[in-house]
């Protein structure tokens, strides 16, 4: 087997970030079967077995569903802005959200203020806010350890993630979850999960639950949707080959949304798989695949519309492959030495907030005054959720065996009804239980 060292030591080309304009349509193939990985993000690109759909309707239908409907939609894009001014600034706000909540938990990580492996996501933000501002409050979102900038998006309350990041009994789990394990219910949150590819068959099983809620019990409203976040490496685990499986064979209402952001820790993408494209593993499936510039939020919200209306009319799943980039190490743990500089200045050059502003002014959608005023409200909220972390008492130790077993009072409740790690002797080591 042979490498080629410059494929996978040096970034490849990347043409023109996200500059868009009303006279400009977006220009793609649908069965075009670009194989240059990165130099073609500027497009959106589908499946070239989207041609098998004629010759085989039955196994490829559903292929052909999502990239016609945004081609059409696309071709007409000249005629309209791809947003609204609200739209836009609701985008705007989220992006901004995100970046700053996050470049808080940096120096707060650093102050020592959290506590194990705290997961950023700076960079990834239009997929995120793509997706997730599209949801409703029915709906649900499954993430990984990185998975902060979801629970915002999904309106979780800035104070409640900040809270559990510093494992104070007001964050969104109690504290007991910390970075890693962002869960509300309210919101349908439904979890960040450390191991990878752990999240995607509860995605499944909730989308399960809304297709039975409908079809079984006959709740004729329950039309909830799902959507699963993961990342590039994680599409190499055996747990996203069943849940795609099981998805396509029930038609279930999820989408699966690929952040692929070129690594898995330290392993470059491109030497972990067979096929670096995997968009094209949901059409082994018999589910569309689409690939998309995870850098440019009105990209990715143009493909996650078609997914997510797919998803709720019962027309099934769909496979979305981000490409994005990861501003930061690994976790706030890792030096961040192995990236190549040039693909880091790159991607930095890719900015999706950035490009989301350009579009804003070049389309006149709002004043450079409005864009600060966002800012600084978010500024606010953001300094606001860590006095309110700060300020926040740490979880009771009778927590401490709290969904931990599935029956408390078998371990963690003495005959007393009280909870035996109250009992001082439960540390010293010295009590029964
Ligand atoms: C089942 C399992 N195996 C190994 C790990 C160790 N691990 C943590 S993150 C990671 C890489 C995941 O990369 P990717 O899916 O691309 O997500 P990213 O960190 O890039 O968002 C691995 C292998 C784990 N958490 N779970
Ligand atoms: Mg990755």
């Amino acid at each position: 087997m042979s490498f080629s060292a410059t494929k996978f030591g040096q970034p490849l080309p990347l043409n023109s970030t996200t500059t868009r304009s009303n006279e400009k349509p977006l220009s793609f193939d649908p069965f075009k079967t670009g194989t240059s990985f990165l130099g073609s993000t500027h497009k959106l690109r589908f499946n070239s077995l989207c041609k098998n759909a004629q010759l085989n309707p039955h196994r490829r239908s559903a292929v052909v569903a999502v990239s016609d409907v945004v081609k059409e939609k696309k071709l007409k894009s000249n005629a309209n802005l791809l947003i609204t001014k609200e739209e836009g600034l609701e985008l705007y706000e989220d992006m901004i959200l995100g970046r700053t909540f996050e470049d808080m938990c940096a120096q707060m990580y650093y102050r020592g203020k959290m506590f194990g492996f705290v997961h950023l996501y700076n960079g990834q933000e239009a997929v995120s806010t793509g997706f997730i501002k599209l949801l409703k409050q029915e709906d649900s979102v499954v993430s990984t350890y990185r998975d902060h900038v979801h629970a915002l998006s999904k309106g979780v309350p800035a104070r409640s993630v900040m809270s559990e990041l510093f494992g104070k009994a007001s964050g969104c789990c109690r504290g007991q979850g910390g970075s890693m394990h962002m869960f509300s219910k309210e919101h349908n949150v439904l979890g960040g999960f450390a191991f990878i590819g752990e999240g995607i068959p509860i995605a499944t099983g909730a989308a399960f639950t809304s297709k039975y809620r409908r079809e079984v019990l006959n709740e004729a409203d329950c039309d909830h949707v799902t959507v699963a976040f993961f990342g590039d490496g994680t599409c190499n685990n055996g747990q996203f080959f069943e849940c795609l499986n099981m998805a396509a064979l029930w038609k279930l209402p999820i989408v699966f949304v690929v952040e692929n952001n070129l690594w898995a820790i330290g392993m470059s993408h491109l030497r972990a798989t067979s096929d670096p494209e995997i968009w094209k593993k949901g059409p082994a499936f018999g589910m569309p695949g689409v690939h998309v510039d995870g850098m440019d939020v009105l990209k990715v919200r143009e493909v996650a519309k078609e997914a997510i209306g797919r998803a709720r009319r019962g027309e099934g799943p769909t496979l979305v492959e981000c490409e994005t980039y990861r501003f930061r190490g690994h976790s706030l743990a890792d030096p961040d030495e192995l990236r190549d500089p040039a693909e880091k200045a790159h991607y930095a050059g890719r900015d999706p907030i950035s490009a989301l502003k350009k579009y804003i002014f070049e389309n006149k959608l709002a004043s450079e005054q409005e864009l600060k005023t966002i800012e600084k409200k978010i500024e606010e909220i953001v300094e606001e959720a860590v006095e309110f972390a700060d300020a926040s008492p740490h979880p009771h130790r009778s927590q401490l065996l709290e969904n931990v077993f599935a029956d408390p009072k078998g371990f963690g409740i003495g005959p007393d009804g009280r909870y035996r790690c109250e009992d001082p002797k439960f540390t010293e080591g010295t009590a029964h239980v």
